[in-house]
């Protein structure tokens, strides 16, 4: 038997994502690619498959926990002939433990050693020192192992002389160019001195300050090794019974310098709060006990940004948008409360901030698909034998990099505050799925290059990857246009939402059977209502007219889209 240590897979880009689901439980079995868990980046939800079969001996995370790439998730005790043969048998009564401690320690390894000198000077090897045998001794607690020799910088200090802490309070937040880490405490006890300050720039060893803590015995010094070890991500603590800040409103929106104390929020967020200038203490918190969350910083910053521009716009003092008025609805009858996933509450702020910023205009068509219906339902013999579905999309697709290709408009972004004006190559288009989980957009590469068999195998890969939750956030990038298509659900029409920074987005409904005058007689004829949606900062009427007529014409006879 050996221990295998299951970590995060590249995750595309992701910065770090949040554990939103454990799959499995200890003593599992556990197959190769089984997901262990789900991971939530701002883009997408995706499970970590295991990388090896055996029993799970170890989760290392929990729900709500952040992770990046290399993150350890699990041990998994693997069955293997070969390895027990080249590896020597562990202790017996430590195996599973040390074992997995020690890949545990790759990451998490803490650098305290006990050492015998009250002195901090005499601190060696980066151990939390303390003066032995007494009732109450002094221990120095330094840098613990932060992964780098490099010097990191000391960005918050949580506690001030005389405080009581608890051990894995923590202490201070160091912050180096890859995480923010909170440095908790080894053990409980009262601060007596603190020998940094805010701003020092501290190395692995450098000793922060000294506690008064109870003698303690070998055992516990030994626990301590694991406990000290800088926490990457993890949320200050506010003082008990704090209350966090009241929801700003526009009028008292400001962009003071942070002044963050008290505020319950991770050292993430802290940092993004710096950047911005966002005085913490503003920000309504809407994670657990009221913690500030990244999305929470970011609808601060939204709700800012549009107060001030709709300030300069009008003439009227705090002129703003006004917040939708929160009612307690069960005074009037049952309610049940669930709380939003991550995603639908990106989404919503995604929405929010498209609407807020662009200006929509939304121009429909129907184009007639009679006879690019009958030739796909002539293929569908042959999709059968290439093992795939052919649907309407990839010809929506496809008839959009003809169009596109022809408005080039349709395939830029605004830059330099509306200066400039990037038009891409490239012809990457997105395409809205629908999931259990929520909305996610990925991206179909060089659709102009593809045929329309390699695009229906796209399709279809794309959204199951979507429904499974396995789309990375490398697959929902690059896009310079999107297809939202509800055909298959329902509803003669709707006005999508352009998906910024990109300038157009096509909504399609469900094709009906129309009679259309032919000139003669009316005809049944296919038709599918189109909706497009455009940024009229960039496009005209005049573009979206040329766009769309362009994009019916190609749809209504398909044999343009070779040409
Ligand atoms: N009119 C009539 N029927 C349609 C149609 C349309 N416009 N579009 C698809 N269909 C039919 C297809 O013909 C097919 O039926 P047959 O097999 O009998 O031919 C079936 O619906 C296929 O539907 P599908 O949904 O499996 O496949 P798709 O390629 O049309 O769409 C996808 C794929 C991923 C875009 C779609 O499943 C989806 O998730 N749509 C929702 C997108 C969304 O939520 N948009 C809103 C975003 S804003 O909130």
């Amino acid at each position: 038997m050996a221990e295998q240590q299951v970590t995060v897979p590249d995750i595309g880009g992701a910065e770090g994502a949040e554990v939103i689901e454990l799959l499995v439980n200890v003593g599992d079995d556990i197959t190769v690619d089984q997901g262990l868990i789900v991971l939530e980046s701002d883009k997408a939800s995706m499970e970590i498959p295991s990388t090896v079969a055996g029993k799970l001996v170890k989760l290392l995370v929990s729900e709500g926990e952040q992770l990046a790439e290399g993150a350890p998730v699990a041990v998994i005790e693997v069955a293997s002939a070969e390895e027990e043969e080249s590896q020597p048998e562990p202790e017996p009564d430590s195996a599973s433990g040390d074992a997995a401690q020690n890949k545990q320690q790759t990451t998490r390894e803490p650098a305290t050693e006990n050492a015998t000198s009250s002195d901090s000077s005499a601190v060696a090897g980066g151990g939390a020192s303390e003066s032995a045998g007494a009732a109450s001794s002094e221990l120095a607690v330094p840098v613990p192992d932060i992964g780098t020799d490099e010097a990191v910088e000391l960005i918050e200090i949580c506690v001030k002389v005389g405080d009581v802490v608890g051990e894995g309070d923590s202490l201070v937040v160091l912050e180096s160019d890859k995480a923010s880490m909170e440095v908790p405490a080894p053990d409980a006890g009262e601060v007596l001195a603190i020998s940094v300050k805010e701003g020092d720039s501290v190395k692995q060893n450098d000793v922060l300050l000294t506690l008064k803590v109870q003698g303690r015995n070998a055992a516990s010094a030994e626990e301590e090794k694991v406990d000290a070890a800088p926490v990457e991500r993890q949320e200050a603590r506010p003082e008990a019974g704090e209350a966090t800040a009241p929801a700003p409103t526009a009028q008292s929106q400001n962009t003071a310098a942070p002044s963050a104390e008290g505020v319950y929020a991770g050292p993430a967020v802290r940092k993004l709060a710096r950047e911005f200038g966002v005085a913490l203490e503003q920000v309504h918190g809407t994670g657990p006990r009221g913690r500030v969350v990244k999305e929470d910083l970011q609808q601060f910053v939204q709700n800012a940004l549009s107060t001030g521009a709709a300030a300069g716009a009008s003439a009227a003092a705090g002129a703003g948008i006004p917040d939708i008025p929160e009612i307690d609805f069960s005074k009037f009858g049952a309610v049940e409360v669930t709380q939003r996933s991550k995603l639908d509450k990106l989404t919503a702020a995604n929405m929010r901030r498209s609407w807020l910023n662009v200006p929509h205009v939304t121009q429909f068509e129907q184009a007639d698909i009679t006879e690019l219906e009958a030739f796909r339902a002539g293929l569908k013999d042959e999709a059968q034998q290439r093992g795939t579905r052919l649907t309407p999309m990839p010809f929506l697709l496809k008839a959009c990099a003809v169009a596109l290709r022809d408005n080039p408009k349709f395939m830029t972004s605004l830059a330099q505050q509306g200066e400039e004006l990037i038009y891409k190559q490239y012809c990457h288009i997105g395409m809205a799925v629908d999931t259990p989980a929520g909305l996610v957009v990925p991206v179909i590469r060089d659709v102009d290059k593809k045929s329309i068999w390699q695009l229906a195998e796209e399709v279809l890969e794309l959204a199951d990857k979507a429904r499974d939750r396995k789309l990375k956030p490398a697959d929902m990038q690059g896009g310079v246009f999107t297809v939202s298509s509800l055909g298959n659900i329902g509803g003669t029409g709707f006005t999508p939402i352009v998906n910024a920074p990109e300038v157009g987005i096509l909504g399609v409904s469900r094709a009906q059977i129309q009679p259309v005058w032919d000139g003669q007689e009316f005809a049944p004829r296919k038709m599918l209502p189109l909706a497009l949606s455009y940024d009229h900062r960039v496009i005209n009427g005049g573009d979206g007219g040329r766009f769309i007529t362009r994009l019916t014409a190609l749809l209504g006879d398909i044999r343009q889209l070779v040409m």
